[in-house]
């Protein structure tokens, strides 16, 4: 069966992660837990190892690059941990199964001709590990990142990338969509007008990289592949190309995620790698927009970076998840603030959410031992009866602000029924088959909100079920989950510490 396959970018192990790193990772998680809940799904990360930036940290702080990465790698994957991410595989560019890869796709290059030895003379910025044309740069510094470039003068091989420029015009013409969103889309295109230049892939004064195949008649005798055309392959390196099963059921990708500074390199580098073996582009590259902090990009070169750990330590791993996906529409850029996450806290996880489970199930236990009453299905059953599909287009479509805002839908319908059905009037004047049948609704639609949110609060939605006495199956797809009167009488629910304590807020 064909498996829905998403992939992060793979990072640069320059040192310890920040909360971009997390963000991009989450949103995987996220895309990839929805699918799974409906089909097969494959959802990948990694650390791209090699490349002159890694070997510069390594060096400033005394190691071998390898060792450098060997000590590091564990943050990275205990930073995912933290955060309910459950990938399916994490990759290293420095491991055999991705080498070999690489130095197969070198060859097979080199074969049809797409690869050939020339000379590269012109800039290299070393923090984005790109080559820069004197005409790009801006006031003499790179053109993406601003900081100061140097000058290479080598023996290099090239990968033929300007062959490619007419059917990367075409592909984005006749797939207006496989590029998202549309302002990227169309800086992409804009680059595409301006033509491309073959590509230099091989670096040879710094050798902490993959080996250029000794097939290729070697220049220097130690030229190593440019990180970038390395790091890429990692996509179909851990689906084991040319003829793993993995890749004959997730090739091509459904989505990419990246950020929007590599963009480039993912929708006009690599589709053109990707037709070079014969191998289709992927399906969609989303590039996002950056976690900014005082208007600047949150990153670790920056000085600026912001610590995740420290942040779930402080709200909650979720709350976290929930904060990224929810403050702005999914491809904008969005200021990263504590003000507005504990604000966002307090307010729509511990007021709306945390507090609607809490009522619903301590007057549950007041008013019926903590008993569910017998299923009814009432108004609120037929108002939300396609909220299942209609979040899970959303998520896939990559709306996840829209998918919570219809999720909070029935949140908000929830609290309001408690506010205008009053089950302590109707339980002070007997009116018993009403408070059963609104007490019915409130565990019924938590049941479906713990399974709504699952993807976005894995550990959160537990708990809801967990309080619910909902069972074992928050997992189970969600055609079978989502139906209401799932729920059965007599299921014991057992209240528990607040969802979201409150917080204080930020002065
Ligand atoms: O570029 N806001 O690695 P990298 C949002 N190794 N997302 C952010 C972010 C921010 N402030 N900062 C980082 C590389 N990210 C290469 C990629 S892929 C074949 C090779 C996220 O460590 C975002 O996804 O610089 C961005 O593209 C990625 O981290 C860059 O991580």
């Amino acid at each position: 069966m064909r498996s829905f396959y998403v992939t992060t970018p793979i990072y640069y192990i320059s040192g310890d992660p920040h909360i971009g790193h997390a963000y991009t990772t989450i949103v995987a998680d996220v895309l990839a837990r929805t699918a799974r809940a409906g089909g097969e799904a494959r959802f990948q990360t990694g650390t791209d190892e090699h490349g002159q930036k890694v070997a510069d940290a390594a060096a400033a702080a005394g190691q071998t690059p390898q060792a450098w990465c060997d000590a590091l790698v564990p943050r990275w994957k205990e930073l995912f941990a933290l955060y309910n991410v459950q990938y399916d595989d994490f990759i290293r560019t420095t491991e055999p199964r991705h080498e070999r890869v690489v130095q197969a796709v070198f060859e097979k290059m080199l074969a049809s001709g797409d690869v050939y030895l020339g000379k590269y003379e012109g800039w290299y910025c070393v923090d984005d590990e790109t080559f820069w044309p004197q005409a790009k740069l801006v006031e003499g510094k790179c053109p993406t990142c601003g900081r100061a470039v140097q000058w290479l003068s080598e023996d290099d091989w090239f990968f033929r990338l300007s062959k490619y420029t007419a059917r990367l015009k075409e592909h984005f013409r006749a797939h207006p969509d496989w590029v998202r969103p549309r302002a990227v889309y169309n800086e992409m295109t804009a680059i595409l007008d301006e033509g491309l230049e073959d590509l230099s892939i091989s670096r040879s004064n710094f050798d902490w990289g993959i080996p250029v195949p000794q097939s290729a008649e070697n220049i220097s005798g130690k030229a190593v592949i440019y990180v970038w055309f390395d790091a890429l392959l990692n996509y179909i390196s851990a689906l084991d190309w040319p003829d793993g099963a993995q890749m004959k059921q997730c090739w091509p990708a459904n989505v990419q995620l990246v950020g929007k500074e590599i963009a480039r390199f993912h929708t006009l580098i690599w589709p053109a790698m990707l037709w070079s073996i014969g191998e289709p582009a992927p399906e969609l590259v989303f590039a996002h927009g950056w976690i900014t902090l005082e208007g600047e990009k949150i990153g670790k070169s920056r000085g600026n970076a912001v610590d995740p750990f420290a942040l779930a330590e402080r709200f909650g791993a979720d709350s976290l998840r929930y904060f990224l996906l929810r403050e702005a529409p999914f491809g904008s850029d969005f200021s990263y603030s504590e003000e507005k996450i504990v604000q966002r806290y307090n307010s729509d996880l511990g007021n709306d959410l945390g507090n609607l489970l809490r009522r619903s199930l301590s007057m549950l236990a007041q008013y019926r031992e903590s008993l569910v009453p017998p299923a009814v299905s009432g108004e609120l059953a037929g108002r939300f009866a396609d909220l299942g599909p209609r979040v899970r287009d959303l998520i896939l479509r990559l709306q996840f602000r829209e998918a919570l805002e219809a999720i909070w839908e029935l949140v908000t319908a929830l609290n309001r029924a408690i506010d205008e059905r009053k089950p302590w009037v109707l339980y002070k004047e007997e009116q018993g088959a009403d408070l059963d049948a609104l007490l019915y609704e409130l565990c019924e639609g938590l049941r479906w909100l713990a399974i709504l949110l699952a993807p976005f609060m894995p550990e959160r939605a537990r708990e809801m079920w967990a309080q619910l006495g909902a069972g074992e199956a928050i997992d189970a797809g969600w055609e079978t989950a989502l139906r209401w009167g799932g729920l059965a009488a007599g299921t014991l629910t057992t209240p528990g510490d607040a969802l979201f304590p409150r917080k204080e807020p930020v002065r």
